[in-house]
């Protein structure tokens, strides 16, 4: 079917729902080294840990997601070996021959497959939007409703706790027009040692954005003496200072803090995004589909968030440029995403899983205009990272 030709008044198209039914649903496991170790609060990677899920419809369409942890069930509670599991054994046999264009139905099967298990339903979620967007000769954003944003400045984080090394890092972002707003991975050490490497990048960056990322590692005490002492250095935004299930403080800490805080790891489902909107723990959403299950899901979180006047932030979980490509499709249908995306994820791996439709530069990512995710994926470097091969999942 040509898109492009017109079509006559009365004259109905359609599409073939058959040719679009889910046949096959295969699993990767794929370890990617990362080009530094990358330290957050309570984990530290030099290998990424990615579950590849390839799709094949009816029509011979395939469409690939990704399904991204750090350092195994640490930042949540999904493994790599959980997220293969859940698709392998649960989520896949729910969808199995089934419509793939049916986005929405084939979500509720998943959500009733498996509760919680986000990253995973995510991953197939994305494979099936990349598989109908190729099948039907549109980008996933069009089946979301259509671009607002081709691209968005991107944020890139210093992660390795080495003060002389992220100078040396983020001034090379900088030079070379890659990225000027940072986030800074907090939490390692006790909060004076992190306010003295903050002043240290805050006076050698001083034309660059930082904000900081505390992954749940302050105490409440913590938070109301060291937060002054952010504002003081013009940190732009503090990111989960306190535990995930402790919104009732992040709620005082947001209130009492004059630098926007942000609820990352402590608001996952739509219900928890309502209630932290509601309760004004933090005023600012990180939108990640590992913590939405779905790229609709993620497209109703920013909705419920903006509607409790929160401000939008494009998250990630390192994902390589499948899953980066997925978060863009969504991000690029929202009014309006206030802080930009930190989508580096694709650049912090030796090597990319994608050898093309993903371009950075000029301090932006574009969002990918092909069809489906519009990425071309590299399924011969895929292997050579994969611990064994496709695994295909029951039907
Ligand atoms: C997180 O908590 O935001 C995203 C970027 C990064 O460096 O860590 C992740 C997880
Ligand atoms: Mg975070």
């Amino acid at each position: 079917m040509n898109v492009l030709e017109p079509v006559s008044a009365n004259e109905h198209r359609g599409f073939d729902e058959d040719a679009l039914r889910i046949v096959r649903t295969e699993t990767l496991s794929v370890t990617a080294p990362t080009i530094r170790a990358h330290k957050l609060s309570n984990t530290e990677i030099s290998n990424k840990s990615i579950i590849v899920v390839r799709v094949t419809l009816g029509n011979g369409a395939v469409g690939y997601g990704e399904g991204s942890t750090l350092g195994g069930p640490r930042w949540a509670e999904e493994s790599p070996e959980s997220i293969r599991a859940a698709v392998d054994k649960y989520l896949a046999p729910a969808i199995f021959g089934q419509p793939a264009n049916r986005f929405e139905m084939l979500g509720q099967a998943m959500g009733k497959a498996a509760t919680r298990n986000t990253a995973a339903r995510a991953a197939i979620d994305s494979a099936l939007y990349d598989a109908v967007g190729r099948s039907l000769d549109l980008p996933a954003s069009q089946l979301l409703g259509g671009r607002v944003h081709d691209g968005f400045e991107v944020i890139w984080a210093l992660a390795s706790g080495d003060v002389d090394q992220e100078i040396e890092e983020a001034r090379g972002k900088f030079a070379a027009r890659e990225h000027r707003r940072f986030k800074v991975k907090i939490g390692l050490s006790e909060p004076r040692a992190e306010i003295q490497r903050l002043a240290r990048l805050a006076e050698a960056l001083p034309d660059c954005e930082i904000i900081v990322d505390v992954n749940q590692a302050w105490t409440v005490a913590q938070c109301y003496r060291w937060i002054p002492a952010l504002e003081e250095l013009g940190i732009a935004l503090i990111e989960q200072p306190v535990a995930s299930g402790d919104r009732r403080n992040l709620a005082r800490i947001t209130e009492r803090s004059r630098v926007p805080v942000m609820i990352d790891e402590g608001a996952f489902s739509v219900g928890e995004v309502a209630e932290a909107g509601a309760d004004g723990a933090g005023t600012v959403l990180s939108l990640k589909l590992v913590k939405s299950g779905g790229l609709m899901e993620l497209k109703r979180a920013a909705g419920i968030a903006s509607a409790h006047g929160m401000e939008l932030y494009g998250g990630c979980l390192l994902e390589s440029g499948i899953g980066a490509a997925a978060h863009l499709a969504v991000f690029s249908t929202l009014p309006k995403l206030h802080w930009g995306t930190e989508h580096f994820g694709p650049k912090i791996l030796t090597r990319d899983l994608v050898s093309g439709g993903l371009n950075f530069g000029d301090f932006r990512v574009e969002c990918p205009t092909g069809p489906g995710l519009g990425v071309i994926v590299d399924e011969d470097h895929m292997l050579e990272l994969a611990d064994g091969g496709w695994r295909s999942a029951a039907s």
